[in-house]
C-alpha cells in the first residue's frame, strides 16, 4: 500500500475508501453478532426530538463497553494502525468502537459534520468498517462532498437534499472508509435490508476528548451529552 499517496488523497478529499481491506469472512462474523444483538425489532436509543429533528435513523451500540471482545481484532489490525498513523500522526488515540444500525425502510442519516469545524485541526477520524455490501439495491449509500472538510461549516438548509458536488460511496463487505469528521456526509435511506457500519473513532494527539459531542446538521447543532439542540440553524 502506498501510504503517502493515501495521505495525499485524504488531505485533498476528506476521505479514502479501501475495498477488501478486511477479509469478508472476518467481518461476516461481526455481521452475525450485530444482527443477533439488534434482533428484528430493536429499541430506539436516541430521544424522539433528536430522531425527528435530525432526520437520522440510527441505533448505536458500543459492544466493547459490554465486554464483547470480537470487535477488538479489527481495531488491533496492524494495517489499520499504519493507515491511522499516516493520517493522524503518532500518538493518536482510539475513542471507541460504535456500531450504527438502521432498519429496513429507515431514512439513514441527514447531512452532518461529526464535530464543529471552527478549529480546522480539531476533528475526529471515522474508521468505518462495513460488514455487508451497500449498493443501489440495499440503499444506505454514503454521500460525501469531496474536499468539504476544508470548506468550513456545512451550509444551513434542507437536511437531506442533494448537495452540489456530492459523490455516493458504495462500500462492500470488508471495506474500510476513513472519513474526516468535518467532511459533509450523510447516509441515504435504507431499502428492504438492515444496514450497519462499525466506526472505530479516533483522533490526533491533543484533540480534546468528546470532540464529537456536538454534531452539526443543516438545521441545528445538537449536543449528545445533554440531548439538546444548542443552536437552530436557518437559511
Ligand atoms: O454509517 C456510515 O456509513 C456513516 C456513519 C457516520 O456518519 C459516522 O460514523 O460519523
Ligand atoms: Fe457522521
Amino acid at each position: 500500500m502506498d501510504y503517502s499517496a493515501l495521505k495525499k488523497q485524504f488531505d485533498r478529499d476528506g476521505y479514502i475508501v479501501l475495498d477488501r481491506f478486511f477479509e469478508p469472512a472476518q467481518v461476516a462474523h461481526l455481521d452475525g453478532l450485530i444482527r443477533r444483538h439488534y434482533g428484528t425489532d430493536p429499541e430506539l436509543q436516541h430521544s424522539n426530538e433528536f430522531l425527528t429533528r435530525s432526520q437520522t435513523d440510527v441505533i448505536p451500540w458500543f459492544p466493547q463497553q459490554q465486554g464483547v471482545t470480537d470487535f477488538d481484532v479489527v481495531q488491533d489490525n496492524p494495517r489499520l494502525k499504519l493507515i491511522t498513523d499516516t493520517i493522524l500522526g503518532d500518538d493518536w488515540y482510539g475513542e471507541y468502537c460504535m456500531v450504527m444500525f438502521s432498519g429496513p425502510g429507515s431514512q439513514g442519516q441527514a447531512w452532518h459534520q461529526d464535530c464543529p469545524p471552527e478549529h480546522p485541526h480539531r476533528f475526529n477520524l471515522n474508521r468505518l468498517v462495513y460488514t455487508s455490501d451497500v449498493d443501489d439495491e440495499t440503499g444506505g449509500q454514503v454521500a460525501v462532498v469531496p474536499g468539504s472538510h476544508r470548506m468550513g461549516l456545512l451550509p444551513p438548509g434542507d437536511p437531506s437534499a442533494d448537495l452540489d458536488g456530492q459523490v455516493l460511496l458504495r462500500p462492500r463487505q470488508g471495506t474500510l472508509i476513513c472519513l474526516h469528521g468535518h467532511t459533509w456526509h450523510r447516509v441515504l435511506p435504507i431499502k428492504a435490508t438492515v444496514r450497519a457500519s462499525i466506526n472505530y473513532r479516533s483522533a490526533a494527539a491533543g484533540t480534546p476528548e468528546g470532540v464529537t459531542d456536538v454534531c452539526v446538521y443543516r438545521n441545528m447543532r445538537y449536543r449528545f451529552s445533554t440531548a439538546s439542540v444548542i443552536e437552530e440553524r436557518v437559511v
